[in-house]
């Protein structure tokens, strides 16, 4: 790089802009590596079915910024877009989500921002998931910045349901007919007690096996 970054004021181009973001994702990424592979160790056993990281597009995030009424501008970008580093985790049960949340919030390397723990309070669609947005410090030859990353944790369940609900609200632009809506509702809901048997079950199982 040309010219040292000691802060997030010095980011002014979208090269370097990209080269934290994805910097944060490996190290986020690695870090919930590394929370797997020791709760296998310490209780063999994998609270992450599997994890996906991605960078917003260009174009989302200009979207994003004229939805908010920002200028499209790096400065802009950096500020108001919280979401430009994603990481998403899959969990098997809901009780993985609430454990690897606390686990991430006791890293002392990262600060979190804020949360929004839509499981509990889900949205109008009937999106349920569990966002954290951190920020990871990013260790450069003679400075470290402190970099944005927004976490989603989230069941299977709960990601079958946004991906295809995502898909079907990008062909309608957001403007479905209500009828779609209100199934969409519903097939939350569905999605939701699939969680909670699934959940029941694998404590079940659990006991069981203690007893035996
Ligand atoms: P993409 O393509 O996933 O990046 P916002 O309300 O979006 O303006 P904020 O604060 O980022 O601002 O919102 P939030 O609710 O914390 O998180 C937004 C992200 O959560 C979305 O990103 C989606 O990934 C996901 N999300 C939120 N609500 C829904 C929903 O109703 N359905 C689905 N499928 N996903 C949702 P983007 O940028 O919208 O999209």
């Amino acid at each position: 790089m040309q010219n040292a970054i000691k802060s997030y004021e010095d980011v002014d181009s979208w090269k370097t802009v990209m080269f934290l973001y994805t910097s944060a994702l490996k190290e986020v990424g690695t870090k919930l590596e590394i929370l797997n592979d020791e709760f296998q160790h310490v209780h063999q056993y994998n609270p992450i079915e599997h994890i996906k990281t991605r960078v917003k597009s260009a174009e989302s995030i200009v979207k994003k910024l004229k939805k908010h009424g920002y200028e499209t501008s790096i400065e802009n970008m950096i500020k108001y877009v919280n979401d430009i580093a994603g990481v998403r985790v899959i969990c098997s049960f809901t009780s993985d989500i609430y454990r690897l949340a606390e686990m991430i919030g006791n890293q002392s390397d990262l600060k979190v921002l804020a949360i929004k723990d839509y499981i509990k309070n889900p949205k109008k669609s009937g999106y349920k998931s569990y966002h954290m947005l951190v920020s990871v410090p990013i260790f450069l030859s003679d400075s470290v910045v402190d970099t944005k990353v927004e976490i989603q944790i989230r069941t299977i369940a709960m990601d079958f349901w946004a991906s295809l609900e995502h898909k079907i609200y990008y062909k309608f632009e957001g403007n479905a007919p209500e009828y779609i809506s209100q199934d969409l509702q519903e097939c939350a809901e569905m999605v939701s007690s699939l969680d909670d048997k699934m959940l029941s079950l694998n404590e079940a199982i659990q006991a069981c096996l203690e007893e035996a």
